[in-house]
């Protein structure tokens, strides 16, 4: 036994020196906040806030609270302003008309609660903490405030324990159309209502946890089919095409784009949306479309199960921890 416990510990020693970091436990959750800075209005001149000193002052004042937010910590509450909540409005009314026509069912279903429970309105923007405790009812999903677009690398970790980390500024009231950079409007109209679907909520647990200590090329892939995905994902519905990518809800000249027939539609097959090049300044060329939301599930599971690690993750509910299970 002592030799086999050898054994063990020498291929352990083996693989943990060459496998990048990742958490084991929300607490380590801290730790995955790099950000990716292209996007960001301090830093890029196309950013409709770059010339735009209030706001860029705002958005500060919001990223300091991501900044110093811990795990555990109540989730900070934002007081937007006035200006802030008219941007929002112009969003909301806009895109909840065209819900009906283009959103899949399981959205429909989570934003009708989402504004009988949750608070969700146009003239109100929700607070991460009353949404984080709905989703937590409904899926055990639960945000966390993030300063900004992080890397892929951390987002999709935070995932492996049904964390999403969400931002908390508003874009720009120049252009509510549509952003290259995440904020409250894309996670709170985007994200949330998916989030709040038992079997979508394991998807994306499904490919946060087959993220943790990939491999830099492995995570780019599935950092591309979350893009092609929980992003942009088209799915079939009763013989008509409709969105359930985050990236579409939370954008209406998106949405109508996607939906058009401008872009080019692609069957959803996971090997070929891993490696799809893909556009993250303006609307996209192409969409995947699936057969189905399942049928998107089981192809990503399919794919994420050939990944080769040097251990495999198991996910405890009852500890929210990963434990980790050497592969000899
Ligand atoms: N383009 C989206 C919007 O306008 O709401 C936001 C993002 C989608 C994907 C990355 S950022
Ligand atoms: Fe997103």
């Amino acid at each position: 036994i002592s030799s086999l416990r050898k054994v063990a510990e020498d291929v352990k020693i083996h693989w943990e020196g060459r496998v990048p970091w990742f958490p084991k436990k929300t607490q380590d959750l801290d730790k995955c906040h790099h950000l990716v800075t292209r996007f960001e209005p301090n830093l890029n001149h196309d950013h409709p806030g770059y010339a735009d000193l209030q706001y860029k002052k705002r958005r500060a004042e919001i990223m300091e609270l991501a900044v110093n937010y811990r795990d555990g910590d109540p989730l900070p509450k934002v007081e937007y302003t006035p200006q802030e909540v008219s941007t929002w409005k112009v969003i909301y009314r806009k895109l909840r008309s065209l819900y009906p026509t283009y959103a899949c069912k399981e959205y429909l279903d989570a934003f009708q609660q989402l504004e009988e429970y949750c608070g969700y309105a146009e003239d109100h923007i929700p607070q991460l903490q009353d949404v984080s405790r709905f989703l937590k009812e409904r899926t055990g999903f639960q945000l966390r405030p993030a300063a900004g677009l992080l890397s892929a690398r951390d987002f999709l970790a935070s995932l492996a324990f049904r964390v999403f980390q969400s931002t908390q500024y508003i874009r720009h009231s120049s252009s509510p159309t549509h952003s290259p950079e995440p904020d409250c409007c894309h996670e709170l109209l985007g994200h949330i209502p998916m989030l709040a679907d038992k079997e979508f909520a394991q998807f994306s647990q499904d490919i946060g946890l087959a993220s943790l200590g990939s491999c830099d090329l492995d995570i780019e892939k599935l950092a591309t089919l979350y893009w092609f995905t929980v992003e942009f994902g088209l799915c079939k519905q009763n013989g008509t095409i409709k969105a359930y990518g985050a990236g579409l809800l939370s954008s209406y000249g998106e949405l109508m784009h996607a939906l058009s027939s401008k872009p080019e539609h692609k069957p959803f097959e996971a090997e070929v949306a891993a490696i799809q090049p893909y556009q993250d300044q303006a609307f996209q060329p192409i969409y995947f479309v699936s057969e189905s939301l399942e049928d998107a599930k089981d192809k990503l599971r399919k794919y994420v199960q050939k990944i080769q690690r040097p251990f495999s993750v198991h996910y405890d509910p009852f500890t929210c921890c990963v434990n980790i299970l050497d592969s000899v």
